[in-house]
């Protein structure tokens, strides 16, 4: 059982929700109330690990501004309301503008915060069936698109993502990743500061490739500084450089490729020497990187936000991924390998393997990916007239308007909506526009099994997690509210009302028949009630090889060349080798261990201390313009401008500048107290929809183009 009662207290083992490290903790009750929140040294993944922001779910559960039941917007504010008013008003209206404009005109989206709540990725289709609109998006094109589709058109389906082995690794090149503040993404990595120094004791190698020294590239043996979006010519460089000196060697991969003398000849124009024009890293150091890696034994080649949410994004992860490939670290224990899962999606015959371009969008034509549009479309979607024009949205988990690029144009379309509905435990930024929010109950009041970040884990691992507090206020999981709104949708549009299982119940069948299942006939022998036995979870052992098994494409074998991709290396001839202003500034994103997303930034614990919502800049770029450190600058891109400290740093380079999102909680209405005396500025006011990659249509959150110049002393604002 979970729960060992010692007196009144209680002993719970769950997840932290705050990050992919999803470290195991244990968590103290006692009359309804969390009293203490530690690392659990149990679990077979983090063994103990914690980082600040875990601790801080103690004070985040009883934040006084979360939401207790539904609030329903009129003239004269927001007003609590019950849980039946407050679904049929939003089937109501949802329903009412399909009837006058079509059942595209409503939108749906859900954001970050459903990778931590297995029960929207269960039961979001309920919602969906109902809805039957295809401007249904994801976070996928807001995080992870580039992966996806790399995934989808090499192995043929977009969840077979790859993790790098870090644990058994002897060389990790990691570009657009700090996992040191991040801890780890598309990596369920908890601990990760542990995990590569142990790479290094037992002899092996850390490279990061970034344009500002990290955290994380402090701790490297090399730190090499590129231009920002970049990366694509880089990796065909290095590409370039393994098969001209006839350093590739696929090793076992060999008799399961296609393709791949093809991608050769394609890269031979992309030598070291043009890269270095264009990233700014000399080309002997990409030539010697690339024989390093190829000499190495077991190495990895991982990219993540960096490398992912710039405008080359998709060309940038399968040229990583085919270094990996050539290399023949691709499904080789210390190198790129697929995990396991004790549920695994990608094994789902009913799950969509990926499809690309089935349909493109009303206004841009952007294509279509897994069924879904691309989010970065939603702005112009809703304020472009005319047939297919989206009026209604149901925000799911999610705070667009500070995460989306160009989240004031966004801002803007939603004002503009005629009816909005949030599923969402605070008035936010974004949820201040609906006309309802269905707060759904604390995490800590839900049961949860870990189904997407185990799917990425250095481990394989299975965990599920009882509630650790009940629901003592007729709360809802966000499941029941998916579950009840599209029942009444379904209802009033007279569709068959479909009837479903619990999360739980779903999992428990998959379990039984997955990898590790009853039926399968492994040792583990997974159900539900075995995992309840095992609180901390079971570790399933370290990560295996899945070739060719695994493979989902018609001809079982790995496409190295697929058509969509070689297609994009002409776009990377005319626009990335095209003559660039030395001038521009160019912005990027930033992590801090201290914040997440739009999500902590209501919470004291995290918010004392230094201001993290600075401007960083290299002093040569200050001293051209004349600034100094700690003024308060304006920072001014093709979309929008915001004012914000500016930060003296060597550690970025030249010619880059940086600001975190997620911040600017200061707008009129949004309800987050201690987030709004800390507003900062978004930097998403500073990117752009319009600019996106145009193959998945990813958002382009590195490498916009924007200037600085002085606003007033320090000494003014401080
Ligand atoms: N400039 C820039 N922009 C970026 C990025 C960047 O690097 N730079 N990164 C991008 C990335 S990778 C991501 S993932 C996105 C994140 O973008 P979002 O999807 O907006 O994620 P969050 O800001 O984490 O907001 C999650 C929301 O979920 C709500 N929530 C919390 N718990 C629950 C719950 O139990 N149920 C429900 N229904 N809701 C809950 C929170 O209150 C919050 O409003 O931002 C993207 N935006
Ligand atoms: N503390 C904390 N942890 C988080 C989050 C958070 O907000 N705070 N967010 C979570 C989410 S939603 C995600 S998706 C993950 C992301 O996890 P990571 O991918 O590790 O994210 P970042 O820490 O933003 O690291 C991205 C790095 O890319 C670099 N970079 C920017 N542009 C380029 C470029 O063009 N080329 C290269 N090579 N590098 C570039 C940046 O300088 C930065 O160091 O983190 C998760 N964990
Ligand atoms: S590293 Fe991530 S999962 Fe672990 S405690 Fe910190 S926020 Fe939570
Ligand atoms: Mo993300």
């Amino acid at each position: 059982m979970a729960i060992e009662v010692e007196g009144t207290i209680e002993t719970h083992y769950r997840n932290c929700y705050l990050c992919e490290a999803v470290c195991g903790l244990e968590i103290k009750t006692a009359d309804g109330h969390v009293i203490s929140v530690r690392g659990d040294k149990d679990d077979p993944l983090s063994q103990g690990y914690i980082c600040p922001k875990g601790v801080a779910i103690e004070e985040m559960y009883k934040d006084p501004d979360r939401l207790q039941q539904p609030v329903k917007r009129s003239g004269s504010g927001w007003q609590e309301i019950g849980w039946d008013e407050a679904l049929d008003f939003a089937a109501d209206g949802l329903v009412d503008v399909q009837r006058r404009f079509g059942d595209d005109a409503v939108a749906d989206f859900i954001g970050n915060a459903y990778g931590t709540i297995y029960g929207i990725v269960t039961h979001i289709g309920y919602l969906r069936s109902a809805l039957k609109s295809r401007n249904s998006a994801s976070l996928a094109s807001i995080d992870h698109i580039s992966h996806l589709i790399t995934s989808a058109l090499m192995y043929g389906h977009q969840f077979l993502l790859t993790v790098p082995d870090l644990d058994r690794s002897e060389y990790v090149v990691m570009a657009g990743a700090n996992p040191l503040a991040s801890n780890g993404s598309l990596m369920t990595a908890p601990g990760v500061r542990d995990r590569l120094k142990a790479l290094k004791a037992r002899g092996g190698k850390l490279v990061i490739i970034d344009p500002r020294r990290t955290e994380t590239a402090k701790l490297a043996d090399t730190h090499l500084f590129i231009k920002p979006g970049t990366d694509a010519a880089f990796a065909a460089a290095i590409l370039n450089i393994l098969f001209e000196e006839g350093l590739a060697n696929p090793r076992s991969l060999a008799g399961h490729l296609n393709g791949l003398d093809e991608v050769a000849a394609a890269l031979k124009a992309f030598t070291p020497e043009r890269a270095e024009a264009v990233t700014g890293v000399e080309a002997n150091s990409i030539r010697q990187l690339a024989r390093e890696f190829a000499a190495a034994d077991r190495a990895v080649w991982y990219g993540r936000i960096g490398t992912c949410a710039q405008q080359f994004g998709a060309v940038t992860q399968w040229l990583f991924s085919l270094i990996n490939v050539a290399t023949g670290n691709l499904d080789r224990p210390g190198g790129f390998m697929w995990n396991t899962p004790a549920v695994d999606i990608a094994a789902d015959p009913n799950s969509d393997p990926g499809r690309y371009a089935e349909w493109r969008t009303r206004v841009r034509g952007l294509p279509s990916f897994g069924g879904e549009a691309p989010a970065t479309t939603f702005a112009e979607e809703m304020l472009t007239e005319g047939k297919g024009q989206i009026r209604a949205f149901v925000c799911i988990a999610s705070n667009p308007v500070l995460s989306f690029p160009n989240g004031h144009r966004l801002d803007a379309a939603l004002a503009s909506l005629d009816f909005m509905v949030a599923l969402e435990p605070f008035i936010t930024a974004t949820s201040r526009h609906a006309n309802v929010i269905l707060p759904a109950a604390r995490h800590l009041q839900c049961d949860h099994y870990e189904l997407i970040f185990h799917s990425f884990a250095m481990r394989n691992m299975a965990k599920y997690m009882q509630p650790a507090l009940p629901i003592t206020d007729g709360g809802k999981h966000d499941w029941e509210i998916l579950v009840a709104l599209g029942e009444r949708i379904a209802e009033r549009k007279g569709l068959p009302v479909e009837p479903t299982i619990s999360p739980a119940a779903m999992i428990d069948l998959t379990l039984q028949n997955g990898h590790y299942g009853k039926a399968s006939g492994h040792p583990a022998a997974l159900t539900l009630d075995k995992l309840k036995d095992h609180p901390h979870g079971i570790d399933l052992g370290p990560l295996q090889s899945r070739l060719p098994d695994c493979l989902q494409t018609a001809d079982k074998r790995i496409h190295c060349a697929p058509p969509e991709l070689m297609a994009d290396l002409r776009r990377l001839e005319t626009e990335l080798f095209a003559a660039r202003s030395s001038e521009e500034l160019l912005l990027i994103g930033r992590r801090h261990v201290r914040s997440k997303n739009s999500q902590t930034q209501n919470c004291q614990r995290l918010m004392r201390g230094r201001n993290l919502c600075e401007l960083f800049m290299h002093p040569d770029d200050l001293a051209k313009r004349q600034l100094q450190n700690g003024q308060m600058v304006r920072v001014a891109s093709q979309t929008g401008e915001v004012s914000l400290p500016v930060a003296a740093t060597e550690d970025i380079m030249p010619g880059v500048v940086s600001i975190p999102h997620g911040f600017d909680h200061g707008r009129q209405g949004v309800r987050q107290s201690i987030a709004s005396e800390h507003a900062g500025v978004s930097a998403n006011d500073l990117t752009d929809d319009q600019r996106v990659d145009p193959v998945t249509g990813m958002a382009v959150y590195n490498g916009v183009p924007v200037t600085v110049e002085g606003l007033y002393q320090a000494e003014k604002v401080r």
